[in-house]
């Protein structure tokens, strides 16, 4: 019979939206599941946030006290999905009571603190995973196996980007985003970091870093609340404003482990860019480029193409793809950010039903946040920054 994962999530906004939609239809698209997720209890901040959230997120139960759900008897996994300045302590309990950790990203403010979180889950031993979904959509693990098989050959470049526009307005609030002792960094920290993911995912380890980092937008309005609604809904320019002291632009270029070069971009000012978190990867057979913005495609062109048909051609993913097989039945019908969530939910649940690693995992996000951090010394410092 099929294993059931009882599940406690902390946070109920964005995320949370996202991450109980993959709890509740994991086990319709993967059959047989590798386990039953029950949203046992939702932990927010007050009782009447998390009683709202866990009733329209379908959970048993809720608390405003995360450290008694995370470390009930009756929970199996953790999910974190509040802002980051909680991250750590949360995922600190959390494993100190043995439980499996799912946490959002980045996975802490800075290095030091993600080694933090990386100690604690390697004396507890049970499975951890960092939330960077953009690698679960089966366009991208269809570029990495074409460079596990050695069908682009050996990796000479990796550009990556992540343009956003959401916040390019000045009277955007100023949420929890823009605040150094909650998000860590701006740009960098927030939307940098799928990049980086996507940049050692595909391309190796990253040696070291050449940064121009910078805040265009110093000031904001003040928001009330603490849900960020990420600058849609509240543009709020006649109130007293408070300053942004977190980047908003930066530009990177890249060593790797393997001898390749890069080079990546992450700004929150490109206006018509909406969710541009794109990457090309030349090598040495061939080349492969993705857009999130169409993000069922994957662009391949192989040197030993036919000499009239050179040039990028299009595969649209489906069933026979990596991730694509439990998704739907045929390709061109198009999947969208919820089944990128609702792939990772699947692969912290097997790795927690085998006694697998699931990845990335805390190694991995403190890594990341490692490259993050080398990203804001180098824009400080405007020297080239080697990675420990
Ligand atoms: P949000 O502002 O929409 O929601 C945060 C929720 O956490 C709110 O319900 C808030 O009341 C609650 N909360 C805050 N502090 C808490 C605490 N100490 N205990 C319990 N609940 C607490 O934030 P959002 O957008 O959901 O972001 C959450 C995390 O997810 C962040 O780390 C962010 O970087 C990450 N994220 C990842 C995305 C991805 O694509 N993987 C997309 C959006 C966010
Ligand atoms: C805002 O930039 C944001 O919600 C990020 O926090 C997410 O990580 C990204 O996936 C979408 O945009």
């Amino acid at each position: 019979m099929t294993r059931t994962l009882n599940i406690a999530m902390i946070g109920g906004g964005f995320m949370g939206k996202a991450h109980a939609m993959a709890y509740a239809t994991m086990p319709m698209f993967f059959w047989p599941a590798p386990a039953l997720p029950c949203r046992k209890v939702l932990a927010d901040v007050s009782e009447d946030l998390a009683a709202e959230g866990a009733i329209r997120f379908g959970f048993q139960e809720s608390t405003a006290d995360w450290r008694e759900a995370v470390t009930r008897d009756d929970i199996d996994a953790v999910d974190i999905v509040t802002p980051n300045d909680s991250h750590a302590e949360i995922a600190i309990a959390a494993l100190g009571a043995g439980k499996h950790v799912l946490c959002e990203k980045p996975l802490a403010r800075s290095g030091a603190e993600a080694k933090t979180m990386l100690d604690a889950a390697r004396k507890a031993g049970t499975v951890t995973m960092v939330a960077f979904n953009y690698r679960r959509t089966p366009a991208v693990a269809l570029a990495k196996k074409y460079i596990e098989e050695g069908r682009i050959g050996r990796i000479l470049n990796f550009r990556g980007t992540y343009l956003q526009d959401w916040s390019a307005d000045p009277n955007g609030p100023l949420s929890w985003r823009f605040q150094k002792e909650i998000a860590g960094a701006g740009t960098v920290g927030d939307i940098g970091t799928h990049v980086l993911d996507f940049a050692r995912y595909l391309a190796g380890e990253i040696t070291a870093v050449n940064a121009m980092v910078h805040t265009y937008i110093a000031e904001r309005p003040l928001q009330s609340g603490g849900l960020d609604k990420l600058g849609a809904s509240d543009k709020c320019g006649g109130g007293a404003r408070g300053a942004v002291d977190v980047d908003d632009e930066m530009v990177a270029l890249l060593r790797f482990e393997n001898g390749a070069v890069g080079s990546i971009e992450a700004t929150r000012n490109a206006y018509g860019r909406n969710n541009f978190l794109t990457f090309e990867v030349h090598g040495s057979e061939g080349s492969i480029a993705f857009n999130y913005e169409r993000l069922d495609e994957l662009q391949v062109m192989f040197a030993d193409d036919p000499a009239d048909a050179r040039g990028f051609r299009t595969v649209y993913t489906g069933p026979a793809h990596p991730n694509g097989e439990a998704l739907w039945p045929i390709p061109g019908l198009g999947i969208g950010y919820g089944e990128t969530k609702i792939i990772e939910c699947h692969d912290f649940l097997s790795a927690i039903v085998t006694g697998g690693e699931a990845e990335p995992d805390f190694e991995d996000g403190w890594r990341i946040s490692a490259i993050a951090d080398g990203i804001l010394e180098s824009g400080e410092t405007n020297r080239w920054v080697t990675l420990g």
